[in-house]
């Protein structure tokens, strides 16, 4: 039996959602107008639930939402005509190859994206490295979570998202949700933390806004956004203050206590109060709340971790796990909870600037050994770590030695959801050269030179690694329309064309097995899953380096994955955001997301349904500021910050503090947020920093400024 009909049931393709990294299960069933959804009760992390993208998923297959066959441009200033596949390929390697014969392989850049398969960002890493020999590749994972990598790798030295199954989550006694708003990012995983609360456990919810998240909570904090990292300095040090530390713990099973110990003295709850808004009693509250019950967990999402100093942030959050010894123990521990579809996977198989498949550093002579014989290449022809994502993005089309000249881009819309995005969206007008690969016409591939029409989803196999680091086999359902092909099949075109006739499968089994080899060994362990084990078991967690092992679902029970087993603490400090408010930007921005649209909207606002629910952008304030603007709901509204201006309608809400306005940054033009928002960089993890920048908000035709 083939994978792909290993899943079909009378008829039903038992599948996963396209979009976020709960990847939920569906089943996928031809009807008359298409395929149809139904639930798919025995997958174990939804049980049959899905949000309303999930639901509405099919409408995005339908032609008149989609690319059907590939577009060139034949100048730069000219429009997009239809083009068959070899005269768009013969483009590609051509536009690719003149910037490499006039600048050099780094005059060459990738960008990937989170949501393409295991099978297509290992390929994607493979064809940089092998073909265009480019240190310039990295994705808008770096968009994502890599502050939460980076602090997850120094303090574990591991980074896998959720160490534990979400399912452990109703078996903990106290939740405390950061910056991560599930109600409207992943509906059916609130089922774990109704759980939770239905078992007698706690639920702490800390964010800028009173989202629906956290009207499910027992508590709910409102910090300042960008003071997190004040906010966990404060609750350490209460635990110290009260004795709520784990001494045991700390000597067996961590190093680095005593700095980390000291930094938290400094962080008294009054001086904690002044920096983040949140009362004294409740801190105090919160620490009581954690401390309580024998386990407990922290998971964070995007409000920490998007912010310049979101490894620090993340490392705060970890330090308190570490010193309750909440942590490495059952239904115990710190978790992220990644965003996109395969925002786990697509950061572990080499579509990021400074890392080969398996997790494996590129700066390790033994992991560029072991890939480079997988590749049949001489390792001494790897290039070293590139740019991360907005500082390549920045590079784009610059006149200089080391500017990227051209661009080959594949799973992200950075026109719209790259921080600074007016000056990305110059950047992108100044290359020399640019091809997409895509499903739909998106605002990015509309800049392309050539447009190369994908295949999606149900029109084809692969492999995802949802949040929990356990690996999915999302199946084929129909057939693609005659005019798209695989991203497989673009590289392995590129690649004959470029000289490199083998190497490059469009099969994603095959794919996947040479994945399986180039990961054994490595830190985020394949070899031992399969197509077939991942359709008999409902999924495999990494690490599995053999078929015999059984996968793990729970890490650090033991030992950590450090040289020495111990956890690692960090001692952090707090500091200001990159900018704070001043007389000329007085009030502060964060962004994100809402439940009927995803990410840069390229797909969904191609969806009737949900267009109805979420028909466009919206600036959320207080209705304190808004009687101070002389605003009414519905009015437009300017927010104004040193990069640009946005304009969208006013939603009046007391669910927000009084000093932030919140805007989604699903949509383009007029009310793009990424034209407001800051592109300064974590300085470890280069995560910029979405989710605060200082602004000035006005009436859009000209009134008072607040
Ligand atoms: N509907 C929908 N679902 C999605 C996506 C989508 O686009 N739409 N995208 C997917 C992806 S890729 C991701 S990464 C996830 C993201 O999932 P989440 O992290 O849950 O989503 P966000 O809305 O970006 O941010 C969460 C919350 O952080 C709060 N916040 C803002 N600033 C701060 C701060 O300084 N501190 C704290 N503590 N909180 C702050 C915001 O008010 C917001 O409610 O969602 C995934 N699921
Ligand atoms: N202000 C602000 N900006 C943000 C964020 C925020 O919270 N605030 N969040 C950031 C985060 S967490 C993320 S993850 C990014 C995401 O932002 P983007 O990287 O723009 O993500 P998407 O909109 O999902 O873009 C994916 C693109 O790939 C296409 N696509 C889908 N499947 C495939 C496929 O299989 N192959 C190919 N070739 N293309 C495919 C889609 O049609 C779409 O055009 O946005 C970031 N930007
Ligand atoms: S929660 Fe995520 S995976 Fe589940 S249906 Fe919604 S978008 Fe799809
Ligand atoms: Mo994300």
């Amino acid at each position: 039996m083939s994978a792909d009909t290993a899943g079909t049931v009378s008829s039903i393709t038992q599948t996963h959602c396209p979009y976020c990294a709960l990847q939920c299960g569906m089943g996928l069933r031809r009807g008359a107008h298409g395929l149809d959804v139904v639930p798919r009760e025995a997958f174990p992390v939804n049980r049959g639930a899905l949000c309303g993208k999930g639901q509405n998923a099919p409408a995005v297959l339908a032609s008149g939402a989609r690319l059907t066959g590939p577009l060139v441009r034949d100048t730069r200033e000219g429009p997009l005509r239809p083009a068959t596949w070899p005269e768009a390929l013969d483009r590609v390697a051509a536009g690719l190859a003149a910037a490499r014969g006039r600048h050099g392989p780094d005059a060459v850049g990738v960008f990937g994206g989170g949501g393409l398969t295991n099978e297509k960002a290992y390929a994607l890493g493979k064809f940089a490295r092998v073909v265009l020999r480019t240190s310039q590749i990295d994705y808008n994972g770096r968009f994502c979570m890599s502050s939460a990598a980076a602090a997850g790798n120094k303090a574990f030295g591991l980074d896998r998202g959720l160490p534990f199954p979400l399912a452990d989550i109703p078996r903990t006694g106290c939740v405390i949700l950061v910056g991560s708003n599930p109600a409207e990012t992943m509906p059916p995983a609130v089922r774990y933390l109704t759980e939770l609360r239905a078992n007698g456990g706690t639920l702490i919810v800390i964010d800028p806004r009173r989202t629906r998240t956290a009207e499910l909570a027992d508590l709910h904090l409102a910090p300042r956004p960008g003071t997190d990292l004040a906010l966990a300095l404060g609750m350490l040090h209460l635990v110290v203050a009260q004795g709520h530390t784990d001494e045991a713990f700390i000597a067996e099973r961590t190093s680095g206590w005593p700095a980390t110990r000291a930094a938290a003295m400094a962080h008294w709850p009054e001086l904690v109060e002044r920096i983040t808004g949140v009362p004294v009693p409740a801190l105090r509250e919160a620490v009581r709340m954690f401390c309580a019950p024998q386990a407990a967990m922290v998971l964070t999402a995007r409000g920490p971790e998007q912010q310049a100093k979101g490894t620090d942030t993340v490392g705060a959050w970890i330090n308190l796990c570490l010193a309750t010894g909440r942590a490495g123990r059952p239904y115990s521990g710190y978790g992220c909870l990644t965003g996109q579809g395969n925002g786990q996977g697509g950061r572990e198989h080499g579509q990021k600037a400074d890392q080969l498949p398996g997790y494996r550093s590129l700066t390790d002579p033994a992991a560029r050994a072991h890939v480079a014989a997988v590749w049949g290449v001489d390792p001494a022809d790897l290039p070293g770590p590139g740019r991360s994502a907005y500082e390549l993005l920045d590079a784009l089309g610059r006149d200089a030695p080391d500017g990227i000249r051209a661009l080959l881009l594949m799973g992200s819309n950075p026109v719209v959801s790259a921080p600074r995005a007016a000056h990305v969206e110059q950047r992108i007008r100044a290359l020399d050269f640019l091809a997409v690969c895509d499903v739909v016409a998106s605002e990015t591939a509309l800049l392309a030179d050539v447009v190369l029409p994908v295949t999606q989803w149900a029109e084809e196999t692969g492999t995802l690694t949802s949040l929990e680091g356990r690996v999915l086999l999302r199946r084929k359902a129909v057939d693609p329309p005659p005019g798209c092909r695989s991203d497989l099949a673009v590289l392995g075109g590129l690649a004959a064309r470029l000289g490199h006739p083998t190497g490059f499968s469009e099969d994603p089994a095959e794919v996947f097995d040479e994945l399986r080899r180039a990961s054994a060994g490595g830190v985020a362990d394949y070899a031992g899953i399969t197509y077939g084990r991942i359709a008999a078991e409902d999924g495999v967690f990494w690490p599995c380096p053999t078929p015999e092992h059984p996968g793990t679902p729970r890490l650090f029970l033991d030992r950590f994955a450090t040289p020495d087993g111990r956890a690692r603490f960090t001692p952090v400090e707090h500091r200001p955001s990159a900018e704070e408010p001043c007389a000329e930007y007085p009030l502060l921005l964060t962004t994100g997301r809402v439940l009927a649209q995803y990410q840069s909207g390229a797909q969904t606002r191609r969806v009737a349904e949900l267009n109805a629910a979420a028909p466009g952008p919206f600036v959320q304030l207080h209705p304190r500021l808004a009687a101070r603007l002389g605003v009414a709901e519905g009015e437009p509204l300017a927010v104004v910050s040193r990069r640009g201006r946005a304009v969208a309608p006013a939603r009046i809400s007391t669910d927000i503090r009084q000093d932030t306005v919140f805007m989604p940054f699903h949509w383009p033009g007029e009310g793009r947020a990424n034209t407001v928002t800051n592109p300064a960089l974590d300085p470890t993890s280069r995560m910029p920093e979405f989710k605060v920048c200082a602004v000035r908000v006005t009436r859009a035709e000209g009134g008072a400024e607040g």
